[in-house]
């Protein structure tokens, strides 16, 4: 059997989206506070997937500032029809307040339009087209205000002005009332509607359920085969956890695959967030059947039949040298853009990190910028020139799960100016400095070759124990792995390694040079 290697996507891309043109996939996740938002990838065999852009990618269309890192963009939709693409999705606010909008674009790549704000109640917005070319919006509401998503809803959008009209149908409550029901995708197959949700949460209790209709406003009738995939029953050491939120995709050859959540925790905990699973999925009578061999989400899995060769869920690894005018996609910052203060130096040796006042525990827009964690076991490094002004003066390297819990290891000054390098844990919004070594007496030994006199090699490598620090080849520290976890952490996504500079509310002129960063997974 020809195999792919799931995750398709690894780290955190939550709650997948996928829809197809012609030869052409294309996936979407959500992004929370990250900036930009709403990463869209292409594929032509769901396996390889390379990212083209961001479908908000302008500061207007994003008011994140303020917001926790995982609130913001949730669970967005793809789709596509007759020459549009649409997008819909949630702008969650302090969890509880959302505003859901739908952007449209004819070339996936961009211009995306501006956010249309929707008056829909709840998250997880979809779109279906029915066969009269109508088009339809389901999202889950909560059932009892505040209660959290138990109802699934569906109204008319008049895609012409982009309205909801025409009365809201009630579709569904689950298979399981009150079970939280959310993450609604329609599809019609053999003539019949199927309705295809998440239930039980996020976290191990995530599944798969579903309920079909005759009529595409319902009544909907629960499929008895619910849930369709979970892995809720699988041991606890099993590799993959907490599968669900699927979106459908039919290939030309008239196989249907499945995009799905799911995480790979080790020892109960995960660091890589939630990530994107392929899984076959086959019609019976009933509906869809997921993982027809299987029964499950696998780490091994069967190639979709137009993948040529074998192939693995794509990563982005190797050296940044920050040498050309913008930065590659895999690169976000916080709330909002970066690019005053961060940006490729104009003599193209590296990148510039103008401080910024606000701390990467600020709700605002740090100087940070970072790529995701892929790989349990993996070494990131970066060369840095940084000479503080004074002890609140900091740049280096950041591992961030959220504002209130990450690690730094940073270039700063001790009370009397002297450099140092400080390690800094911040859990539960608290901050501590761990270790901390003068600049001086570091053993450059370790860098030969450093073409800067006044560069530091500032390194993290993580493996399923830990993550330690190292600055020029001396060890810092060791913060044990779950530290890094979402499970520890709180929220919706996973660890993130980056770049950032502070002044910690102060003034201050300081720059920070990054020659190079890069990031390898390790064996
Ligand atoms: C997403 C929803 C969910 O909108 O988490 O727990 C939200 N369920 O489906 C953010 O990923």
């Amino acid at each position: 059997m020809h195999t792919f290697r799931n995750p398709v996507l690894p780290g955190c891309h939550p709650d997948p989206s996928i829809c197809r043109v012609g030869a052409d996939f294309y996936l979407v996740t959500s992004s929370f506070a990250y900036y930009p938002g709403l990463p869209l990838f292409h594929s032509r065999d769901l396996v390889r997937w390379r990212q083209l852009t961001h479908v908000l990618n302008r500061p207007g269309q994003l008011p994140l500032r303020g917001l926790d890192v995982s609130d913001g963009i949730w669970a967005p939709t793809i789709r596509h029809h007759d020459g549009t693409f649409y997008v819909v999705s949630t702008l969650a606010v302090n969890r509880r307040g959302r505003l859901t909008f739908v952007v449209t674009a004819e070339d996936p790549e961009g211009p995306w339009s501006d956010p249309v704000p929707l008056d829909a109640d709840g998250i997880d917005p979809s779109l279906f087209f029915d066969d009269d070319g109508r088009c339809w919006l389901t999202a889950c509401r909560d059932a009892v205000a505040g209660a959290g998503p138990g109802e699934l809803w569906m109204r008319e959008l008049d895609l012409d002005r982009l309205k909801l009209v025409g009365p809201t149908h009630v579709l569904w409550h689950g298979a399981v009332r009150g079970a939280w029901v959310e993450a609604p995708h329609l599809y019609k197959h053999d003539g019949l509607y199927h309705l295809i949700a998440a239930e039980g949460g996020t976290e191990s209790n995530h599944s798969v359920t579903a309920a079909r209709a005759n009529v595409v406003t319902g009544p909907y009738v629960t499929d008895p085969r619910s849930p369709l995939l979970t892995h809720r029953h699988h041991s606890l050491d099993a590799p993959i956890q907490n599968v669900g939120h699927a979106d459908l995709v039919e290939t030309p050859d008239g196989e249907t695959w499945a995009v799905t959540l799911g995480v790979r925790p080790i020892d109960g905990v995960h660091t890589l967030g939630r990530e994107v699973f392929l899984v076959p999925v086959s019609w019976s009578a009933r509906g869809p059947v997921f993982a027809p061999e299987s029964g499950g989400v696998r780490l091994l899995e069967r190639l979709p039949s137009m993948a040529p060769v074998e192939g693995n869920g794509d990563a982005t690894t190797g050296r940044v040298r920050f040498d050309k005018p913008e930065l590659g996609l895999e690169w976000n910052s916080l709330r909002g853009p970066v690019s005053d203060r961060i940006k490729p130096s104009a003599d193209g040796g590296g990148l510039d990190i103008d401080l910024s006042p606000e701390p990467l525990s600020s709700t605002g827009v740090p100087a940070f910028i970072a790529r995701r964690q892929q790989h349990v076991r993996f070494r990131a490094r970066a060369s840095i020139s940084f000479r503080a002004a004074h002890a609140a003066e900091e740049a280096g390297l950041a591992v961030f799960q959220n504002q209130d819990h990450h690690a730094t290891l940073g270039l700063t000054a001790d009370e009397n100016g002297a450099a140092q390098i400080v390690l800094t844990v911040r859990e539960a919004g608290i901050s501590s400095r761990l270790a901390s070594a003068a600049q001086a007496g570091l053993a450059h030994g370790a860098q030969p070759h450093a073409p800067h006199a006044d560069e530091t090699l500032l390194e993290v490598e993580a493996d399923e124990n830990g993550y330690t620090f190292r600055a020029s080849g001396d060890t810092l520290g060791t913060l044990e792995r779950s530290f890094f976890s979402t499970e520890h952490a709180g929220g919706f996504v996973g660890v993130y390694l980056g770049l950032y500079g502070t002044s910690n509310g102060h003034a201050g002129q300081g720059r920070a040079r990054v020659h190079w960063f890069d990031y390898e997974p390790a064996g």
